[in-house]
């Protein structure tokens, strides 16, 4: 059965193939959404535009969400392009690399306002500039980590810009509601992707987390994508607000111990 045909969905960050848009991109594809894609700028164009076209995806625009007027000129495209739009994704993260290591209170100011403009902001500027534009029945979706909710050693400013994205979430769904536009976010559980390379601890965070996690299972980006087509599509029709954890059941433990060793 096909959950997105006649649905047009916009997918923003795209970087790779490992990237946790791309997981989305699949599977929105395969339950036949029409798409387009916003990626941060130049750098990215040879990467993002042959991903696009394996999928006759035309609609492929730079913006970098830091910029109001860039903001205002892809939502001026979709306009002219589709008219409107049903689904729009927000799976964009970024701090200063020297952020993400050592004590959080050695935080800089400026370090603390771009991860929060880039990582959290971003999402209430992308909802504003497409408000008009959503059709009702329509859903926005962004993505999350659990260390916005408690202490992940190392994630630092981006744990209080995840924090502020969770509540910006809860608020854009009460705005968004009288439209019949529902919000909400998946926290996914930690994925090998670029934003995930060379991060301080990465690699035995990630082993523990398979050892700990109830399903003992590593988490993809189709699943991931999967969990965004549910949200995205009819079958979620009265969840809105919701923060919903695709994580092998890691964050509902209290006593993180490895199997076999309680
Ligand atoms: P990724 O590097 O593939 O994606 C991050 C994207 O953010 C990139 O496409 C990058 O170009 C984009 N970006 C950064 N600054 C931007 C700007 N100024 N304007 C526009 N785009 C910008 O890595 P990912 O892991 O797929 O990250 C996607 C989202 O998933 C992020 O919000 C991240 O915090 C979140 N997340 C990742 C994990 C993980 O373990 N990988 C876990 C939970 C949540
Ligand atoms: O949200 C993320 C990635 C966040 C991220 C990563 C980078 C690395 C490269 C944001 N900005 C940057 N900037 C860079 O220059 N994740 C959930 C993955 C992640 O990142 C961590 C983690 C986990 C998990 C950082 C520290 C500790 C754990």
């Amino acid at each position: 059965m096909k959950l997105l045909e006649g649905k047009t969905a916009l997918i923003f960050g795209l970087a790779n193939k490992r990237s946790i848009a791309w997981g989305i991109t699949q599977a929105f594809h395969q339950h036949g959404a029409q798409l387009g894609f916003s990626y941060a700028g130049e750098a990215l164009e040879h990467r993002v535009k042959p991903l696009a076209e394996s999928l006759g995806v035309t609609f492929v625009e730079p913006c970098d969400v830091s910029k109001d007027d860039e903001i205002e000129r892809v939502a001026a495209k979709a306009r002219e392009t589709f008219g409107e739009v049903d689904i729009l994704v927000h799976s964009i993260g970024f701090a200063n690399r020297e952020e993400l290591q050592g004590p959080y209170y050695n935080t800089s100011r400026e370090g603390f306002r771009l991860a929060l403009d880039i990582s959290a902001y971003s999402f209430t500027a992308l909802a504003k500039a497409f408000q008009s534009m959503l059709r009702p029945g329509g859903a926005l979706l962004t993505i999350t980590y659990n260390g916005g909710e408690r202490v992940a050693p190392n994630y630092n400013v981006m744990g209080v810009a995840k924090a502020a994205l969770e509540a910006s979430v809860r608020y854009l769904a009460y705005d968004f509601g009288p439209q019949n536009v529902r919000v909400n976010a998946i926290s996914a559980g930690p994925i090998r992707t670029l934003a995930a390379a060379g991060v301080a601890g990465f690699k035995v965070m990630h082993r523990q987390f398979t050892d700990y996690a109830p399903l003992q299972q590593e988490i993809t980006i189709e699943d991931i994508g999967n969990t965004a087509v549910y949200l995205c599509s009819d079958l979620a029709a009265k969840t809105t607000g919701e923060i919903v954890f695709v994580d092998s059941g890691y964050n509902i433990l209290g006593v993180p111990i490895p199997r076999g060793k309680e």
